[in-house]
């Protein structure tokens, strides 16, 4: 049987209860969610999977189809860049980040990935809005199409309910502490 994932769950559900802590978790309710997604272009047989994918998780989870932006990028590469614009924006609560970087013969490879990882990382580091990962980095088209909507599963939907959990999640922990919580501790 393959391992069950975290986003097979409630957002929380996996996490072992703390007796008498304050445990924030977040939820999958994403109703009045704003949602950006940056999109690459190449391996677009691959990353047109993960979009339906993220679309319809997205939606599953409450965002209003009107309430998506979709950023096509050329490249891995240049995810980062649409990914920052994106989160710079007002009214974006997330950005999922979906692309394919496939093994050639080559060192590229390595930098495109390099990139793609690190410059989405740097997106929500230096602007507070969550940036997710559904950029695959394999050794072959297979499993590419595997991971996008075949037998493993869709990493573009898993992405998007990352981004719906982080938003919440970072929701709960901007909150201010209610005053009586303030003073017993
Ligand atoms: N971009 C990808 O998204 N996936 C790849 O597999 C890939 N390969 O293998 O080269 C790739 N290259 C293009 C790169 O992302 C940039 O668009 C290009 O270098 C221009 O900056």
């Amino acid at each position: 049987m393959m391992p069950s994932t975290r986003y097979d769950a409630e957002a929380g559900a996996a996490g072992a209860p703390v007796e008498g802590a304050n445990v924030f978790t977040g939820s999958l309710d994403a109703t009045g969610m704003r949602i950006g997604i940056v999109v690459s272009r190449f391996n677009d047989i691959i990353s047109t999977r993960l979009l339906d994918g993220a679309v319809e998780a997205l939606r599953q989870h409450g965002v209003a189809t009107g309430d998506i932006d979709v950023v096509w990028v050329p490249g891995a590469f240049e995810i980062p860049i649409g990914a920052r614009e994106l989160a710079k924006r007002a009214d974006v609560d997330a950005v999922v980040c979906l692309g394919a970087v496939i093994r050639g013969d080559t060192p590229h490879f390595d930098y495109v990935a390099g990139e793609a990882a690190l410059g989405t990382s740097s997106v929500h580091a230096t602007t507070g809005i969550p940036a997710t990962f559904g950029v695959l980095t394999v050794d072959t088209i297979d499993q590419a199409a595997d991971r996008a909507g075949g037998k493993l599963g869709n990493k573009g939907a898993e992405a998007a309910v990352a981004a719906v959990e982080m938003v919440s999640l970072l929701r709960e922990l901007r909150q201010p502490r209610a005053a009586e919580h303030r003073a017993a501790s």
